[in-house]
C-alpha cells in the first residue's frame, strides 16, 4: 500500500469515527427507548382542566391529553384531597397511577362524588375538594392540581310568614319542599308567646315532622283556644328550630287569632206610656258556641 493509500484510509476512518459519535449523541438525545427522562424538551406536554363543578351525586370525567403521541409511556400518580368537601360525605376517595400507552395521546379518571342527605352551611352551598397529579414521567406538566367544585342539592323549606285565624279554629300550616328529596327531610317546630299566651289563648306545641322521600308538601294544624273574654287579637309564633336534610331560610311566622265573642246589640232608649213595660231586645252580632250572660240592673 502506498503512502497516499495509506492516508486515504486513514481519513475515511476518521469520518467514519466522527459519524459514528455524531450518530451515538443523537441516539442519546431522543432518549434511546421508552423511559424518557423528567421535563425534557423532548416530551409532549400533558393537559387537563383543572376546575370542573357538578351537583352532587353526579360524576366528574377528568381527560388527560398529550400535546402529540410519542413512542415512550406517559404516566403519572393521582390523589384527592380534602378541602371544604370531605371524603366518605361529599365525595369518594381515589388514588391510583395513571399510564397514558405509546403512541396514544389521551386518558381519564372518574371522579364520583356523593349525594348525601346533610346541607353546607347556609353561607356556603358549594365545597370542594382537589386531586393531585404527581411523578409525571415521560411528559412536562404545567399544571399538577384539579379543583372539582360540588354544589349541595339539598331542598328550601317554605312556608307562610302570617297566618290569621279565628279564635277557636285550628292554623293549618303548610311546610313545603323546592323540591323532592331523596331522602327523608325532618322539621322540629315549636311554638312560643307573643301577645297571646301559650295554653290560654293557644295550645302550646313542641313536635317533629317528616317529608318521607319524595314527598314535597305537608301540613300540620295548631289549636287556637276558645275564651269567653272580650279582648284584642292576640299573636303567637310558629318557629323552625331544627331541619335535617333541607335548607330553610324562614324559621318564624306569626299567627294572629281573632277575638271571636259577639258584640251585643240593643236599643237605648226607649218612651213608654206610664204602666206599661218596656220589652228590651238584645242581640248578638253572630252566633256563637258558647253561652252569653249578661247582668243587668234598673236605675232611673
Ligand atoms: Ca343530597
Ligand atoms: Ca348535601
Ligand atoms: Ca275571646
Amino acid at each position: 500500500m502506498n503512502t497516499v493509500l495509506k492516508v486515504a484510509l486513514t481519513k475515511n476512518s476518521l469520518i467514519q469515527a466522527a459519524l459514528l459519535t455524531l450518530l451515538l449523541l443523537v441516539i442519546s438525545a431522543c432518549g434511546g427507548g421508552n423511559d424518557a427522562p423528567e421535563s425534557s424538551n423532548f416530551n409532549p406536554e400533558l393537559s387537563f382542566d383543572s376546575h370542573y363543578q357538578v351537583t352532587e351525586g353526579e360524576s366528574v370525567t377528568v381527560t388527560f391529553n398529550l400535546s402529540y403521541s410519542t413512542s415512550h409511556t406517559v404516566s403519572f400518580d393521582y390523589s384527592t384531597i380534602e378541602n371544604t368537601a370531605l371524603e366518605g360525605e361529599n365525595f369518594q376517595i381515589k388514588k391510583g397511577s395513571l399510564t397514558i400507552a405509546a403512541g396514544v395521546t389521551t386518558a381519564s379518571i372518574i371522579l364520583n362524588t356523593i349525594d348525601n342527605a346533610s346541607v353546607n352551611a347556609s353561607d356556603n352551598i358549594l365545597s370542594d375538594f382537589s386531586v393531585n397529579i404527581t411523578n409525571v414521567t415521560g411528559a412536562n406538566a404545567t399544571k399538577n392540581s384539579i379543583t372539582v367544585g360540588i354544589n349541595d342539592n339539598e331542598p328550601e323549606l317554605s312556608f307562610d310568614t302570617k297566618y290569621t285565624v279565628t279564635e277557636g279554629s285550628d292554623v293549618a300550616i303548610t311546610l313545603s319542599l323546592s323540591e323532592a328529596a331523596s331522602h327523608r327531610v325532618g322539621v322540629n317546630y315549636v311554638t312560643s308567646d307573643g301577645s297571646g299566651v301559650a295554653d290560654i289563648d293557644y295550645k302550646a306545641s313542641n313536635d317533629v315532622v317528616y317529608f318521607e322521600p319524595g314527598e314535597i308538601s305537608i301540613t300540620l294544624s295548631l289549636d287556637t283556644l276558645l275564651n269567653l273574654t272580650t279582648q284584642e287579637d292576640v299573636d303567637y309564633y310558629f318557629n323552625i328550630t331544627e331541619v335535617t336534610g333541607a335548607r330553610v331560610a324562614l324559621t318564624k311566622s306569626l299567627i294572629v287569632v281573632s277575638d271571636n265573642e259577639p258584640e251585643i246589640n240593643f236599643q237605648n232608649s226607649f218612651y213608654i206610656a206610664e204602666g206599661s213595660t218596656a220589652k228590651i231586645e238584645l242581640t248578638l252580632e253572630k252566633s256563637v258556641s258558647h253561652s252569653v250572660r249578661i247582668n243587668t240592673r234598673e236605675k232611673c
